[in-house]
């Protein structure tokens, strides 16, 4: 009963305004900010929910990224640290587009279907949920979510901790009154503990929640250490005669998005002392969050952000997008009108390769490892990744696994290998590394630090430890990719020109195509091809075969009403004409 009219009482307070349908996409909700209160103070509940069924913390994250300022979002972190489970994709959307009228709630089903009772358990300060009596089929989510494991829950699932999330959210406007409503959804849930970790980076509270469930400390000085001391462990280990930087300017300019990442990283660099970056786009003092810069924008439009010109001719430059999960790097020109150099998701993802494939050489040259574990390097990317990047990692004699977009997708498939590399064109990415590797490579390096000399080996070992805790395990994280770029160019003494070189992208070109209805485009095969409409995919190859180099996919955009394409042939003018083309095809 307490649980009842702790729901009722509450969620009349965030009504769902009229006619307003929202949905679980690839980065959770994402509506103009003005609509989403009813829907953060939902997912509020569902992190509690989810709290309660995995015994473990959960997180929720309200930002819309590289969406303009106006825009918000919210989406749950699971257990370790990685995007909601798909499985409970479908109860986000139930819960959050369930009814809310008063009526429907005086008769009590919502409040009645998420009813949880609690019992103070003998000998025991925890408490225990009992019974649970769900009526109302409106509300799917209750019928087959909590319907069904609160059935287990007597028998199966012993609730002994009360659920615990941790809140955050980026610098936009609208985050504080929207982390209150999650507040209070995840308070509407009888002994559920909310902790607002406050304005962080999305990679941040991912990683907090990894870091809780994994029972280390967790709090956001526990990051920054984490990526400071990593950072200076791999920049002790670079090769004598390497440490000086090749190029005449070893500054980093770094363009923040006029979001959070920018004052995060200026933390970071105080504590680092050791790298010459110069942030700027870091604060609303400077510009409108996304607003002409930012990952997204540099990537897309292949220009160079607000307050980048040809003064920085020559420099290394980055750009972090609103919530620093995407980075990219680029450099400009000295002529103000040519177009930027731009260093992708695609070429972030080859230098780490690169680098890792190197050390993993120095491992497999001793006795040992070839006897005991064999590590297994694995690369994944999606169909947006430039077909160059693709040849040149396959030369390398790297294996390549495609996947659908979305982070999940290629997430999940690089935990498959000891080491998985993980890069979306657009700057999301990261490097998995297995719990047997890891351990593997403790051992290792505690034989080092307890006296052996350091062979190549040894050293190699502990530069992939060390990589192992700068690089985010839970999700891409811009910072830590900043870290461990600047740290690889050293090693290498390579200059971002150098790092650009190491292949060619082939031109490629985008369009969108608004559609009556998108999902009547089905892909198959990590999207590259189209099972319906029927008759669309041989269309798409008589055109594709006419080019040098053709290549060319479409697919139903996740977060917006599109239908994409993507056309890739050697040269500009002809990538362009194909992507036209098939974009006439899909109309
Ligand atoms: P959709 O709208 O499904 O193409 C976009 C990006 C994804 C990913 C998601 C989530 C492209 C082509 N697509 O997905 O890579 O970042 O947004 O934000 O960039
Ligand atoms: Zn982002």
């Amino acid at each position: 009963e307490a649980q009842k009219s702790l729901i009722l009482e509450s969620s009349s307070r965030f009504l769902i305004p009229q006619g307003v349908k929202v949905s679980y996409g690839t980065a959770g909700f994402r509506e103009d900010a003005s609509i989403l209160s009813s829907t953060v103070y939902r997912v509020g509940i569902l992190a509690a929910l989810r709290s309660l069924k995995t015994q473990s913390v959960i997180g929720v994250m309200i930002t819309a990224s590289h969406n303009k300022v106006s825009d918000n979002g919210v989406k749950i972190a699971d257990p370790n640290g990685g995007m909601l489970s798909q499985h409970w994709e479908p109860f986000a959307d139930e819960l959050a587009n369930a009814p809310s009228s008063q009526k429907l709630l005086q008769n009590s089903d919502f409040g009645g279907s998420i009813q949880v009772q609690y019992q103070q358990q003998q000998n025991s300060h925890l408490s225990k949920p009992i019974s649970s009596v769900p009526s109302n089929r409106r509300i799917l989510f209750a019928a087959c979510g909590i319907n069904h494991w609160l059935k287990f829950s007597s028998t199966m699932l012993c609730w002994s901790r009360p659920a615990e999330i941790l809140l955050g959210r980026d610098t936009r406007p609208s985050g504080e009154a929207l982390l209150e409503a999650a507040r209070q959804g995840v308070t509407s849930i009888v002994g559920a503990v909310a902790s607002d970790m406050g304005i962080l980076t999305t990679p941040q509270l991912h990683w907090m929640v990894r870091a809780r469930n994994k029972g280390i400390k967790a709090s956001e000085q526990d990051y920054f250490e984490q990526l400071s001391n990593s950072f200076r462990c791999l920049m002790d280990l670079i090769p004598t005669g390497q440490s000086k930087f090749d190029g005449m300017n070893d500054k980093l300019v770094v363009d923040g998005a006029n979001g959070v990442g920018g004052a995060k990283l200026q933390i970071l660099h105080k504590l680092l002392n050791v790298l010459d970056i110069e942030v700027r786009n870091s604060s609303e003092d400077e510009g409108v969050l996304n607003d002409g810069v930012g990952a997204d924008y540099v990537q897309k439009e292949k220009v160079a952000p607000r307050g980048f010109g040809s003064k920085d001719a020559g420099i290394r430059c980055a750009s972090l997008d609103g919530d620093a999960d995407r980075l990219v790097y680029f450099s400009v020109p000295p002529e103000s009108n040519a177009p930027i150099d731009l260093v992708d998701g695609d070429k972030i993802l080859s230098l780490f390769a690169v680098f890792i494939r190197e050390q993993l050489s120095f491992l497999n040259e001793k006795e040992d490892i070839k006897n005991i574990h064999k590590p297994r390097l694995g690369i994944v990317q999606t169909a947006y990744a430039n077909g160059a990047s693709t040849n040149y990692l396959k030369h390398l004699g790297l294996e390549v696994n495609f996947t659908p977009t979305g982070v999940k997708y290629l997430h999940e498939k690089a935990a498959d290998f000891d080491i998985g590399i993980y890069f979306e064109a657009n700057g999301h990415g990261t490097i998995l590394f297995s719990e047997t590797f890891i351990e593997w490579l403790e051992v290792r390096s505690n034989k080092l630090s307890s006296g052996s000399k350091g062979s190549e080996a040894e050293k190699a070992a502990l530069r992939l430890l060390a990589v192992s805790k700068l690089i985010n395990q839970a999700v891409g994280d811009a910072l830590s990719g900043v870290l461990l770029v600047e740290v690889i160019l050293k090693h290498m003494g390579w200059s971002i020109h150098k790092w650009n070189e190491l292949y060619h992208d082939l031109p490629s070109r985008q369009l969108k195509v608004k559609v009556a209805d998108r999902t009547s485009v089905v892909t198959a095969n990590a999207e590259t091809v189209v099972v319906r409409p029927p008759g669309l995919q041989d269309a798409i190859n008589t055109e594709t075969v006419k080019y040098t180099q053709g290549r060319c996919f479409v697919r139903p955009s996740g977060t917006e009403d599109v239908v994409r394409v993507y056309a890739e042939a050697s040269t500009q003018e002809a990538a362009d004409t194909l992507a036209n083309c098939v974009a006439k095809l899909v109309d």
